[in-house]
């Protein structure tokens, strides 16, 4: 199958409360949502990257300057490769065709530098559209295996403590089976401490966005009396060195989230034992091809994997759910209902939260309704290609 027409817009989505991190603040989140269309059928991808430059390098303006000046022209008119019919191959056949067909669609802009979340979103649609061609959900066509997936919550800084324990009480009430708290300096530990103490046996875990570096080593180990599921990303991005320093003298594992940007960068930090758990997000690393490969890799090396979010649309969200449903994935993501971002959520149905688990959607693809009229009348810019 050919994509025949590429079309990308952005949509500003407004957060229902806003998401405030040791690098700034998001409310509005500019959303860019590509449809790619081929043989009538339409496959959909949604870009993860901020408006500021603040989690990566990439923001929502400069994936919409390569997409439109670099990427879409080349791939439209392009093959996606067919996954085979559902029921003929075993899911993994079935995946194996899609990663070579999402990929071959980038071959023309291989020699792009950089911008795995501009190129992520072109990938990713491919990969819904080849799963509906083929009849099968975006999760079979990856190699799921999971009907559920375990998820959890990500709160934002709060301004005070008592803000913040309401919020995860919320949290646990709605049966969320781990709750997230960022940090930042002089917003940690004692903070964590309150926290703590007031949700005994609660699973908890901490964010920090990059916020430390490893002078602060002192201070993060006190952290280890708090009982934490892990760590999230403590020091910069490239400090993989230093993440394994730290890791050595702390009990609490160390997750990375922003430093694994690329299968290289896995395999790097399990050589240096940076870290004892993964997050892993497709739209970070370029895609689901990606993505299943450092999946694999970390599934050999006994390192759990939990797959992160960037605040997506029910699109993205069924992405992630997708990916969350493979034997890897062991540990609950920040794959949280459509209302805890959301009035309402540009999908239908919109995601629930169970007992601490999300459905993976079984339909076609991405398998939830994408609700286009409504999209339309939010757009405030759009690109046709083809
Ligand atoms: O560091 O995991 C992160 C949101 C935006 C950018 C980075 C992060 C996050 C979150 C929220 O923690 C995850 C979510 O609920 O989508
Ligand atoms: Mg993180």
């Amino acid at each position: 199958m050919r994509v025949e027409r590429a079309v990308l817009r952005e949509v500003p989505l407004e957060l229902r409360e806003p998401f405030d991190t040791s690098h700034g603040r998001v409310h509005v989140r500019r959303v860019l949502l590509l449809t790619l269309h081929g043989e009538g059928l339409e496959g959909w991808g949604e870009c993860v990257a901020l408006s500021a430059p603040s989690y990566s390098a990439e923001t929502t303006d400069t994936a919409w300057h390569v997409l439109t000046d670099f990427v879409l022209p080349r791939v439209v008119g392009e093959a996606v490769g067919g996954l085979g019919t559902a029921g003929e191959a075993g899911a993994t056949r079935v995946g194996m065709g899609a990663r070579e067909a999402a990929e071959a669609l980038l071959e023309p802009v291989r020699w792009i530098r950089g911008h795995p979340m501009a190129l992520a979103t072109v990938e990713m649609a491919a990969w819904d559209l080849a799963a509906r061609a083929a009849g099968v959900s975006l999760a079979q066509a990856l190699g799921g295996e999971r009907a559920h997936v375990p998820v959890g919550i990500s709160l934002g800084l709060k301004p005070s403590a008592d803000d913040l324990a309401e919020a995860v009480a919320r949290c646990i009430e709605e049966g969320y089976a781990r709750v997230k708290l960022k940090i930042a300096p002089g917003r940690d530990v004692e903070v964590l401490a309150l926290i703590r103490d007031r949700f005994g046996d609660a699973t908890l875990s901490a964010d920090a966005n990059c916020a430390y570096t490893l002078a602060d080593a002192s201070r993060l180990k006190e952290l280890d009396a708090l009982d934490l599921q892990m760590l999230e990303q403590p020091f910069g991005p490239d400090d993989l060195v230093d993440h394994a320093r730290l890791q050595e003298q702390l009990r609490t594992p160390i997750c990375l989230d922003e430093s694994i940007a690329s299968e290289r960068d896995a395999a790097a930090a399990l050589e240096l034992a940076s870290c004892r758990v993964v997050n892993l997000k497709p739209g970070r690393v370029g895609g689901f091809a990606a993505s299943r490969r450092i999946h694999d890799t970390l599934l050999k090396a006994q390192m759990p994997i939990w797959c992160g979010g960037m605040l997506e649309t029910g699109i993205g969200r069924a992405h992630n759910l997708a990916l969350a449903s493979l034997p890897g994935f062991t540990l609950p993501g920040d794959i949280s209902a459509s209302r805890r971002y959301w009035q309402r959520d540009i999908v239908t149905p919109e995601h629930v939260v169970a007992d601490g688990l999300m459905r993976v959607p079984t339909g076609p693809g991405i398998g939830v309704d994408v609700d286009a009229g409504r999209i339309e009348s939010l757009t405030v810019r759009v690109a046709t290609f083809g």
